[in-house]
């Protein structure tokens, strides 16, 4: 009678199916890097073939591994006193250029990829600012949905607990993201003054009562339409004033870019959420918007019952492989919710609605291919690491004041961030005409930041 007992060889295979699963889900994990990375080293192949310094000093292995990753465990209570595990990450990229600088983000889908692909990004947006910042990344696969503002507070406080040892005013300086925004950076930053009995900027995006900027909540969303304002004035194309525009996501950087247009004249029409999309023809109401999502924290399908002429799409009704935003008129679109949410088809839909402008928002919104195809149709096109710089200048801005124990006023840090904005849109078209590749912003971003940051690497030496 054969025997049904596996032998060493069923053992074996099964071994190495669970291998192949683990290969693959690391592959998947840090599939975004190798996205932002391959943009990246595509766009600067005209800077490489000019100069050969940039292979002579092994610059692209150098800048695509990071100089560290601190992984940590954080362990919590929760309101039932029930103890709670996340992981903790923090990606120390590059410094060449001043202290480790970039936000934190709190979302489920966090993981060692995700963070490696934001803080590669932040490494060339940081300098395309031109301020004396560094790039880094960090954050928790913690998810705040849902939870009261106790856990929030024990999970951020045990999250400091560990990552205090790591940074500093002139070391790392974190920030918000996703899922992170002013409370969940008050309560880390009391937590690091109490550890370390010292008052530094050493997180920016603080309250304004205890170290923040004015103008901080609002930049990156304001300094978003700067750059597309900037953008269309290069490209001779007609500015936002009366024209409709199309925005993703309800978070920080979506509803400070539905104020801007706002004010200058535009008619945002549209926001998203994970659950849905609205649709509002006659402009979307911001001020429930912001009670909505910034004080109660509730879902876009409760829009609909203040204003029943507005039309909500859940996503199981969104377009097969694309999203119901994406497919409404409009001139300027504005992607503000994550990485990878504006897909080929996405982008032809634009297209066939007459979009003249996309303006990245989130970090990494437009897959390559849809890039690639409004590019190819010569939509303009504002890439994210020039983009959505506001945010990070502003922080900067908020760490000169903190240095300085001086407060500027609302304006003056407004002023400045608009001439941030029109100059980096500025160097971005002159970069991409110097290097043959004229219009094309990506390239221009890419190249300009890539350059800045090797020719101090080559200066440092190793
Ligand atoms: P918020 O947490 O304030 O808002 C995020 C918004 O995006 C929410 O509306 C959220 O929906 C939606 N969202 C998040 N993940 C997903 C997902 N997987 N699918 C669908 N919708 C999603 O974050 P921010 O506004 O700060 O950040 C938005 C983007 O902007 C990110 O890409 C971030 O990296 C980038 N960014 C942020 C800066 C900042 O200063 N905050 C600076 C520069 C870039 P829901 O409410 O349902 O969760
Ligand atoms: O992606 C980003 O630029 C941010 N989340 C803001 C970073 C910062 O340090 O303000």
């Amino acid at each position: 009678m054969p025997s049904n007992k596996p032998t060493l060889e069923d053992a074996h295979k099964k071994i190495k199916e669970e291998l192949n699963k683990l290969i693959e889900s690391h592959r998947i994990e840090h599939d975004v890097f190798y996205q932002a990375l391959e943009e990246v080293l595509f766009s600067i192949a005209p800077l490489y073939l000019a100069d050969e310094k940039y292979a002579k000093h092994n610059i692209i292995r150098r800048l695509a591994n990071p100089d560290r990753i601190i992984k940590f465990k954080v362990e919590w209570m929760n309101d039932k006193n029930e103890i709670r595990v996340n992981t903790g990450y923090r990606v120390q990229f590059n410094n060449s250029l001043g202290p480790y600088k970039g936000g934190l983000r709190f979302h489920p889908s966090v993981n060692e990829g995700i963070l490696k692909f934001l803080g590669f990004e932040q490494i060339l947006k940081n300098a395309l600012t031109g301020l004396p910042i560094g790039g880094g990344k960090g954050g928790s696969d913690f998810d705040p949905k849902g939870k009261s503002d106790f856990e929030v507070m024990k999970f951020c406080t045990s999250f400091m607990r560990e990552l205090h040892k790591y940074i500093g005013p002139r070391m790392d300086v974190p920030a918000g993201d996703i899922g992170v925004g002013a409370r969940e950076i008050g309560y880390l930053f009391a937590e690091y003054k109490r550890i370390t009995t010292t008052f530094d900027g050493v997180l920016t995006g603080k309250p304004l009562f205890f170290g923040g900027s004015l103008g901080r909540t609002e930049a990156t969303g304001y300094g978003v339409v700067y750059f597309t304002e900037a953008m269309l004035e290069t490209e001779k194309k007609e500015g936002l004033e009366g024209k409709t525009c199309t925005v993703s996501g309800a978070g920080n950087v979506a509803l400070y870019t539905i104020e801007k247009l706002y004010q200058q004249g535009a008619i945002p029409v549209t926001c998203t959420d994970s659950k849905g999309t609205i649709y509002d023809a006659r402009g979307v109401d911001l001020e429930y918007l912001k009670d909505l999502k910034f004080n109660r924290r509730g879902s876009l399908e409760e829009y609909v019952s203040k204003h029943p002429e507005a039309i909500y799409i859940p996503v199981s009704e969104y377009p097969e492989g694309g999203h119901a935003v994406w497919n409404i008129e409009t001139y300027a679109a504005f992607p503000c919710s994550t990485q990878n949410e504006l897909t080929e088809i996405d982008a032809k839909n634009l297209i066939k609605n007459g979009c003249v402008s996309v303006t990245e928002g989130a970090n990494m919104p437009s897959t390559p291919e849809a890039m690639e195809t409004l590019l190819t149709n010569k939509v303009c096109f504002g890439p994210a690491k020039a983009a959505n710089a506001g945010g990070v200048a502003v922080s900067n801005f908020e760490m000169s004041q903190n240095a300085s124990m001086l407060k500027w006023t609302f304006e003056e840090v407004d002023a400045k961030l608009k001439t941030t904005m029109y100059d980096i849109c500025q160097n971005i078209a002159d970069t991409a005409k110097e290097y043959g590749v004229e219009g094309n912003y990506v390239d221009g971003a890419n190249i300009a930041g890539f350059k800045k940051v090797a020719d101090v690497m080559i200066a440092e030496g190793i």
